[in-house]
């Protein structure tokens, strides 16, 4: 079966869209046939073995997927992974963690959804931070990324990004939790999410959807060319909005360099054009060097527009900031709609992937002051294949990009493609077949500064023919590929079907973490309610304050008494101290299910509405009596 056919069978007969994709990106690389470049780069595949070398190989050597594998990947029953790997759920609004190389769900850290699983939504305390920011049912989230001390993990956070509402948001991770969520003004289409490094001093929203700023309805609604778009640096702590930056063009996704003076993002849409030609007309964009140090300083001499309560420094290529050799934003022309950015672990390049272009732009980090044109601190363009998308690394001098049209995983030598001529395909040492059409990739700590370069995830967007079929809607396949054996090449370990929709990940060794086994009271806002102590209190005229334990198997009331029509506020200790040992409080009718964990206590508020007996019951699984865990709420109508 030759390598085109096959490519043909893969992404075309079973679903169509990619066979679609492909003859759209043949539209817009006139010039450069699809065909054409299947051939020309099945000249560089195979096992190139180290570094910088390759190896030309007959078409059927190049098929490229590794079905067994040798690598153990195997934890037994019982044992723990290496890693987490925190997931982002896409348009399910959650994050996932993973324990990897089992690629085992182990939880599922609802951000911008309610989840009855974890009573989140549920309490007063998260439903009121759900409110807060907008009171929406979902989020998009797509890049979590992990604070960092030092230019390394530290475990105390992870931020997620919500494209839908433009949101970003941050989970504790002493208890695995969502703790804060901002509503970021001036901005729709939150995209790119990342820290700057390398001590999380701040985190960045990238815009991605360009509106009228304000988007108020007060200017021009029509005229694309008053859009705008904003990047968002927020305080990691406070998560407080300090200043935006506007700039031309539409923004996609973004990282940051490691010593923290500046930021990246690509950019598609320079055109700023609203339909999907207009938006990929020409066959330049940019990839924008936010220089965080001089946009402070800009703040900080007051030259900027106060816009919903942000100051707005103006970044655009035009803006009196821009002008003369200090610019706050480099604008470094790129091939085509690029989409995935990376800083290198060493800090010496961000890898831009070209998407509708077949290259990579290497950026040379410490080129961009020195430069007079910015299209010169590109120091390397190699040709990677069909729809380069994102570049992950292994801390040994290998950039990884995905292709999504090729659906092909590219490991190239980043040093090679800074030695050779820009378009050449020398620098490509291997591709490996993934299934089907990766979008992200991510590489154990690639977002370090000393990725550990032994494990990959591949978040294929489509699985096809992989899974036992579940109706229309297939499951996502995220495929764990082991890169630790230059020699033996990249190999193929399991698949591992998602729910909708991972889009990026990020890998931290368990070491870096230290999860809470219970609750530490001090930690919560609400006082504790040990066994003894709880009160049942008619505050008002029509309000009932509530506060009571729970243990194996009872609560504090059998039963509690309230009038139709009264507010219930109810708050529920965990006075377990034993890890793992759950109740909860589900309320029938009411729509509510307070999780507690040990030590933990939540507080409902709710409307006895309806007259009547309500059995409150403990929905975890606790012991043996964990059915006769239950208590009346008695409603009794008004007279
Ligand atoms: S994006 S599949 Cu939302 Cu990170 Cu590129
Ligand atoms: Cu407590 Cu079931």
């Amino acid at each position: 079966m030759s390598h085109d056919k096959q490519r043909s069978t893969d992404a075309g007969a079973s679903s169509g869209q990619p066979a679609d994709a492909d003859a759209e990106f043949d539209s817009l690389l006139p010039g450069l046939r699809r065909r054409d470049f299947v051939k020309a780069g099945a000249a560089v595949g195979g096992l190139g073995g180290l570094a910088g070398c390759t190896s030309l190989l007959s078409d059927e050597d190049v098929e490229g997927t590794a079905s067994a594998s040798e690598v153990d990947s195997s934890v037994p029953p019982g044992e723990h992974d290496e890693y987490y790997a925190f997931l982002s759920g896409g348009q399910s609004g959650d994050v996932r963690v993973y324990g990897l190389p089992s690629m085992r769900e182990l939880a599922r850290i609802p951000v911008f959804q309610p989840d009855a699983g974890r009573g989140y939504g549920h309490d007063d305390e998260s439903r009121q931070m759900l409110e807060e920011a907008g009171g929406y049912t979902w989020g998009d989230t797509h890049h979590p990324r992990i604070s960092q001390t030092d230019g390394d993990y530290d475990g105390r956070f992870a931020y997620v990004n919500d494209k839908a509402n433009g949101r970003m948001a941050r989970i504790d991770l002493t208890y695995f939790e969502t703790d804060a969520i901002v509503d970021i003004p001036n901005q729709q289409g939150t995209h790119g999410a990342c820290a700057q490094l390398p001590d999380t001093d701040l985190i960045f929203g990238v815009g991605e959807f360009r509106t009228p700023i304000p988007n108020d309805g007060s200017g021009d609604l029509e005229d694309p060319e008053e859009y705008g778009s904003v990047l968002a640096a927020i305080n990691p702590e406070s998560m407080n909005v300090e200043w935006e930056v506007l700039v031309d063009g539409n923004m996609d996704n973004g990282d940051g360099s490691k010593e923290g003076q500046y930021f990246f993002t690509t950019g598609y849409n320079s055109e700023g054009g609203v339909t999907e030609e207009e938006m990929t007309r020409s066959a330049r964009d940019n990839v924008k060097a936010f220089d965080i140090p001089r946009i402070e300083a800009a703040v900080e001499a007051g030259d900027y527009e106060t816009i919903n309560e942000v100051p707005v420094v103006d970044g655009r290529q035009d803006s009196p900031l821009n002008q003369g050799d200090e610019p706050i934003v480099h604008y470094i022309p790129t091939p085509k709609s690029p989409h995935g950015i990376s800083v290198t672990p060493d800090n010496q390049y961000a890898i831009a992937s070209g998407k509708l272009d077949p290259t990579a732009s290497v950026i040379d980090i410490a080129a961009i002051d020195e430069v007079d044109d910015p299209a010169d601190a590109i120091v390397g363009q190699p040709q990677l294949g069909l729809g380069p998308l994102h570049t992950a690394y292994d801390g040994r001098g290998h950039a990884y990009t995905t292709l999504f049209i090729d659906s092909q995983v590219v490991k190239w030598d980043i040093e090679e493609a800074v030695e050779a001529e820009a378009g050449s395909e020398s620098p490509v040492i291997e591709k490996i077949d993934v299934h089907y059409n990766p979008g992200h990739l991510i590489a154990a700590e690639s977002y370090t500064e000393n990725p550990a370069g032994d494990w990959l995830i591949s978040l294929n967007k489509l699985s096809k023919d992989r899974f036992l079929p579940v109706g229309p809607q297939h499951p996502e396949n995220d495929q764990l590929i082991y890169i630790g054996d230059d020699e033996a090449g990249m190999q193929l370990v399991k698949d591992s079907p998602a729910h909708a929709e991972p889009h990026d990940a990020s890998i931290c060794h368990k070491s870096k973490i230290d999860p809470a086994k219970t609750y530490d009271p001090e930690d919560l806002d609400l006082e504790y309610t040990d066994q003894g102590e709880e009160t049942m209190e008619r505050v008002d005229d029509d309000r009932v304050e509530i506060e009571m334990y729970s243990t194996r198997n009872h609560y504090g009331f059998q039963e509690m008494t309230v009038r139709e029509g009264d507010t219930v506020e109810m708050q529920v200790t965990n006075i377990e101290t034993t890890s793992d040992m759950l109740h909860s409080v589900a309320i029938p009718d009411h729509d509510i299910h307070m999780r507690v964990a040990p030590q933990e206590t939540r507080k409902a508020t709710f409307t006895a509405d309806e007259p009547g007996v309500y059995w409150i019951y403990c929905a975890h699984f606790c012991s043996a009596l964990h059915l006769e865990m239950r208590s009346r709420l008695i409603v009794q109508p008004e007279e």
